[in-house]
């Protein structure tokens, strides 16, 4: 029996994925939509407040195409924390004018593949670090979920760890090749949601997106054994930037 990796776990991972009703909201009082756009600022600057305090962190996105309108991005300790800002979005005002479309639940996850015999990777104040991040504010974002295949002779699980380690340290060659162009965040929902892990990539030049996808397709990790998601793509919403994105 193949042996599984171990993976090392950081904080817990909230996609909300919400459509506008651009009529409903046309269509309400310009108090009522001043109420709604100031209580969802005020919510991102208290989730601001929680990433200075370094106990989690957020990215607000607006999504291009029918898939959603909005997509919050939220890391917390705890899945208690994620359930508390749901609920607190929902019962907002401006949460009345949206309906959820997607929404994903998983855990920032690092794997011990490219551990060296010997070292305890969870020590390391870089790993730390990967396993708590920042979210980055960068113009782009992309967001997918994905597996690994099982199928017949393409099965990822019956693969020996040693063939596995190889092919995703060829994955982590191609990646790196991106460094400071694109900023991936993998979160692993095996027993959380419906697929295997998230994959969620910022950058600053939408283009690099498409290029390191595309670029990855190649690997043979991809090629043989990755299936994917829906894709949603989006331009950063800053919380200043929330008044003029809602103005109608
Ligand atoms: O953690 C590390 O940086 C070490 C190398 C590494 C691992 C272990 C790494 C690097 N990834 C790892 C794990 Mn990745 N990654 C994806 C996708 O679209 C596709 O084809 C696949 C989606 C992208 C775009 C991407 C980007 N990675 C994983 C896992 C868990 C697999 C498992 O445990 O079986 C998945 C599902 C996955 C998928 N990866 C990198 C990147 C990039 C850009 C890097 C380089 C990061 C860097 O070194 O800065």
């Amino acid at each position: 029996m193949p042996e599984a990796v171990e993976t090392m776990d950081g904080w817990y991972c909230l996609h909300d994925l919400r459509t506008i009703n651009w009529t409903a909201w046309k269509q309400a009082t310009d108090s009522e939509r001043q109420a709604a756009i100031s209580e969802f600022q005020d919510l991102v600057e208290k989730w601001e407040g929680v990433e200075e305090a370094r106990n989690g962190s957020h990215s607000v996105y607006s999504i291009l195409g029918h898939k959603a309108d909005l997509f919050l991005m939220i890391l917390r300790p705890t899945m208690k924390e994620l359930a508390e800002i749901e609920l607190e979005f929902n019962k907002s005002k401006l949460a009345e004018f949206t309906a959820p479309t997607y929404s994903y639940v998983s855990v920032v996850e690092l794997s011990k593949y490219m551990a060296k015999e010997g070292e305890n990777p969870e020590e390391s104040p870089s790993v730390k670090a990967r396993l708590k991040p920042r979210l980055p504010k960068w113009e782009h974002m992309c967001f997918y979920p994905m597996d690994k295949r099982r199928e017949g002779n393409d099965n990822w699980y019956m693969l020996p760890m040693d063939d596995r380690r190889k092919l995703m340290y060829e994955h982590g060659l191609t990646g790196r090749k991106y460094a400071g162009k694109v900023r991936q965040i993998i979160t692993g929902s095996m027993g959380f949601d419906d697929w295997e892990w998230s994959v969620t990539l910022f950058a600053h030049d939408v283009l690099d997106l498409k290029k390191l996808v595309y670029e990855m397709r190649f690997d043979e990790v991809s090629a043989r054994y990755a299936e994917f998601g829906a894709f949603y793509v989006g331009n950063v919403l800053l919380k200043d930037n929330i008044p003029s994105f809602l103005h109608v």
